[in-house]
């Protein structure tokens, strides 16, 4: 691992689950300080800027003037963000390991450690996300149906689609695998 990605896992850290590091606390919406972030872990604003500029998932964002930063998805359950509810596509997939199965078959997709449950508009970043936590697997969901129904949906500013319980009756198996 290098030393910018080093860096970049230690911001995640700090603006989606431990803020209080560097002493700082998060706003409604998620921001804080650029300034305390470049004082509390001690690095230049021009090393910041590559790394939130050159992130191959966009996880970060400045405001317009870049006196604030955020992590666009990710946050821990403990931390509430305020995302814009939106309506969603007709089909959102969410991409899992075969050996969470069972578990997720009898209590639905819960977000677990974090905030929401993590949804992608198409199966290539689903099997990219369940690949992390073994063989994956891909279930579809009916997510228009789903808001139709009454589940709030948001869509995190990276375009990575949330939401905060996905019951077991909606999860369609499509048995996408990469073998
Ligand atoms: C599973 C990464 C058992 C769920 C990624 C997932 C994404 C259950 C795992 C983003 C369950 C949680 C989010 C249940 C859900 N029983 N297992 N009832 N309900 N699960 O990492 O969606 O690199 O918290 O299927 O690329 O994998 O951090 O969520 O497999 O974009 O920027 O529990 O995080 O991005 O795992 O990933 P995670 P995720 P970053």
């Amino acid at each position: 691992m290098n030393n910018l990605t080093r860096t970049s896992k230690l911001i995640s850290k700090i603006l989606r689950h431990e803020p209080e590091m560097i002493g700082v606390t998060l706003d409604p919406d998620g921001w804080i300080d650029t300034q305390a972030l470049l004082t509390g872990i001690q690095i230049s604003q021009a090393t910041l800027e590559q790394i939130v500029n050159t992130d191959t998932k966009q996880r970060y964002s400045f405001n317009q003037d870049k006196t604030k930063i955020r992590a666009n998805y990710g946050h821990s359950a403990k931390i509430i963000i305020n995302y814009p509810e939106k309506e969603p596509p007709e089909i959102l997939y969410h991409g899992t390991a075969e050996r969470f199965l069972p578990s997720i078959r009898e209590k639905g997709l819960l977000p677990m450690q974090r905030l929401y449950v993590h949804l992608s508009k198409d199966i290539e970043t689903a099997i990219t996300v369940g690949t992390r936590h073994g063989k994956p697997y891909i279930f579809q969901i009916p997510a228009r149906i789903m808001h139709q129904q009454g589940h709030i949906f948001y869509q995190a500013p990276n375009g990575v689609w949330l939401t905060k319980f996905i019951p077991s009756n909606f999860l369609q198996d499509i048995a996408e695998r990469v073998d």
